[in-house]
């Protein structure tokens, strides 16, 4: 199995995380020529990263990839529950997707300070404050989102708070958690599958950003 994917990108950390904590042998590579080329959309049509390749299968969409994943290696398992449970879950997983992470990737664009604009900084970070406040009151950390192990509803988050803390630091605004997912966070990132992604993640993401400035 091999997943397309870089280290910078929050979407492909959402499933390098359950690719290593399922323990699924798998090789990560960079898309050849760089997402969106035409080289790379010969293989994962496409051109997105991440892109799943597995026998015939070829996969784009990490929600798809990461319920492909659990429905193929059920264990540990990472959608558990009755049909209710699983619908939570996946609401959960839904709202970083639809909700959280567009916000602190339509500020993308603001790293550079030469682009920076104040007043968009703050609307923004109101409005990720309000999405985040909502992801706190729909969780009822077991010590994860809903559960008592991680599950799908966990992962996106893990990479994207990471990614938004280092952004809110660069852009010299402060990264306000609400208290109820303080501790869910910390679980979390102890997830030997989660620090391992995350470390690579930081990584990147710092030289990003420095690549940014000045
Ligand atoms: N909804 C997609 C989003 C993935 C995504 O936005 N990937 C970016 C890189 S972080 C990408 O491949 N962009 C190239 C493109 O959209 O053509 C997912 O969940 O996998």
């Amino acid at each position: 199995m091999i997943l397309y994917a870089l280290p910078i990108s929050n979407f492909c950390s959402k499933v390098t995380i359950v690719l290593r904590h399922k323990q699924i042998p798998h090789q990560i590579l960079p898309p050849p020529s760089g997402y969106g080329s035409a080289e790379y959309k010969q293989i994962v049509p496409t051109g997105k990263i991440p892109g799943l390749v597995d026998d015939q299968l070829v996969l784009s969409e990490s929600e798809a990839i990461n319920e492909y994943l659990e429905e193929k290696y059920p264990n540990p398992v990472m959608l558990p529950g009755d049909p209710a449970k699983r619908a939570l879950i996946r609401q959960l997983s839904r709202h970083h997707d639809l909700a959280v992470e567009p916000i602190i990737r339509s500020l993308f664009g603001q790293v550079a300070p030469q682009t920076r604009n104040t007043e968009v900084l703050q609307t923004k970070a109101t409005e990720l404050q309000k999405q985040l406040t909502m992801l706190a009151e729909l969780a009822e950390p077991q010590p994860f989102l809903l559960t008592s192990e991680m599950s799908l509803a966990d992962v996106g988050y893990a990479p994207t708070l990471l990614l938004g803390e280092l952004m809110w630091e660069c852009f010299g605004m402060s990264w306000n958690l609400p208290s109820r997912l303080k501790e869910w966070q910390q679980n979390l990132q102890q997830v030997p599958a989660v620090s391992e992604t995350l470390q690579e993640a930081r990584e990147a993401t710092v030289t990003w950003i420095a690549s940014k400035q000045g």
